[in-house]
């Protein structure tokens, strides 16, 4: 029998690793078995963060897709780089990463989400196919120029984008029938499902791979952003029966902050019917299943190329899911369920056994991250230190909102976090939880006494922060 040819391993033309980024859509930090979720099943993921340092209290930049997207490219909050909304055209004077990888002679590819306007700009990718939003409420022009559609125009002729149109899956419905939205429709087979796509395609990039450059990847799976809903096997993976509900589902919150963010969307979702949260339950775990067998896959064809021990890998998602949280789904509000998220990376060959930190950090710092592990100057909040053991930063803040009269903002420390809200109306208002052992948010401490020091602290901190803010917000 002839002998099997060794991998081939690709030399570096200028040394550097390749860095696959593994990114995703709305998947909260606590869905998945690595993080102690009993019920999903993820163990791809579970795999890669035995080899990883796992990041346990993450947090997103924004909760709001463009927002945290425009925030992760240019390493800046949302007031500076101006995408407050979900569509905003990127401002060409603040640089990408990706930009400055290809600079640094990195070939870089992206498939899947991007979600960063105009679609039609590189955006600082050597390479770049697209899956936005589907839906054109958000964005026609997202869901028109959209490399997934005409692939599937070829794939799946008869489930093309004109039959999800067709299947009722163009429009996120409001009002009674809105969780048929957010639960979602089968529209099209698994093998041509988004996220095999997504997959598929990155699995070529991989093989085409000449290793003449090292390279960047970015994997953007669109999931487990919502309609929840997949194909066979993953849209009855889950028995609706057996999910376990969260244990603030029922629970009233009389909380200033949440109090005024009382909208429609919490008043539709107050009036569903209770058997509808263990389905949304069960299908978004049947998507995380799904991309998890997806990312398994990736995995496999980076070791098969003998690329593993020459490429850092990050996992991490732009924003969580309430899923059930206080009675909500989705996110775009400061509670953890919507602004905590996953985050792994691996070095070149792993970390043996993996490793957890628990300083508090930033989605957005792997803009800082991403340079460094190319070789690029040190930043303040490169997370790389910390995979090799040392410190890193601990305290963060978020944002999400579209004026110095509508906002949140949020600071955070290892045992403790604050929220300032301002409201339309002129009001001010704040909420203080001990996060550390309270991560449901069920006992709001504000305003806790004059006399309570760590409160008065971190008021002013975020009060400060709040004010450079508004003042970025004025200047677009
Ligand atoms: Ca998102």
């Amino acid at each position: 029998m002839p002998e099997t040819p060794p991998l081939a391993r690709p030399v570096r033309r200028n040394g550097r690793p390749n860095i696959l980024f593994l990114f995703t859509d709305q998947w909260r930090y606590d869905i998945f078995g690595y993080a102690g979720n009993k019920q999903v099943r993820t163990p791809y993921l579970d795999r890669l963060a035995r080899q990883s340092m796992n990041f346990r209290r993450a947090y997103c930049p924004s909760p709001a897709c463009g927002p945290s997207r425009a925030s992760l490219f240019t390493g800046v909050f949302p007031a500076e780089h101006g995408h407050m909304r979900n569509v905003h055209a990127h401002d060409p004077s603040l640089p990408l990463f990706t930009d400055k990888l290809r600079g640094m002679d990195y070939h870089t590819g992206l498939v899947g989400k991007l979600h960063l306007h105009p679609v039609e700009a590189s955006h600082g990718f050597d390479w770049k196919l697209l899956c936005d939003a589907h839906y054109d409420t958000y964005s026609e022009k997202e869901a028109k120029h959209n490399d997934y559609f005409d692939a599937l125009a070829k794939m799946r002729p008869e489930q093309s984008r004109e039959a999800w149109v067709e299947a009722g899956g163009r429009t996120e419905a409001k009002g009674p029938a809105a969780h048929e939205f957010w639960l979602g429709q089968r529209w099209v087979d698994e093998a041509a499902h988004h996220t095999n796509w997504t997959a598929d395609e990155a699995v070529r990039f991989l093989q085409r791979d000449d290793g003449s450059q090292p390279w960047f990847l970015n994997v953007s799976f669109f999931g487990p952003h919502h309609p929840y809903k997949t194909d066979f096997p993953w849209a009855d993976f889950y028995p609706p029966s057996g999910m376990d509900l969260p244990p603030t589902l029922n629970m009233e919150k009389n909380t200033p902050v949440f109090e005024a963010l009382k909208r429609r969307i919490h008043t539709e979702m107050a009036a569903w019917d209770e058997e509808l949260w263990p389905k949304m339950i069960a299908q978004y775990y049947g998507y995380c299943s799904q991309i998890d067998l997806a990312v398994g896959r990736i995995l496999t064809a980076l070791a098969q190329r003998g690329d593993a021990e020459n490429t850092w890998i990050i996992f991490t998602s732009d924003h969580g899911d309430h899923l059930g949280n206080w009675g909500l789904l989705g996110k775009a509000d400061p509670y953890e369920t919507s602004i905590r998220v996953p985050l792994l990376i691996c070095p070149p060959g792993g970390i043996e056994g993996g490793g957890t930190h628990d300083g508090v950090v930033n989605m957005m710092d792997l803009n800082g991250t991403i340079l460094d592990m190319a070789g690029g100057a040190k930043t303040p909040r490169s997370l790389l230190p910390v995979v090799e053991g040392g410190a890193g930063p601990d305290g963060t803040f978020v944002f999400q909102g579209w004026a110095p009269d509508n906002y949140h903002a949020v600071y955070v420390e290892r045992q403790h976090k604050l929220i300032a809200t301002n409201r339309p109306d002129g009001r001010r208002l704040y909420e203080a939880y001990a996060i550390a052992d309270d991560p449901w948010e069920k006992n709001d401490l504000w305003p806790g006494g004059q006399t309570h020091t760590t409160w008065r602290r971190m008021r002013a901190t975020l009060d400060q922060w709040c004010r450079e803010q508004e003042a970025a917000m004025v200047r677009h």
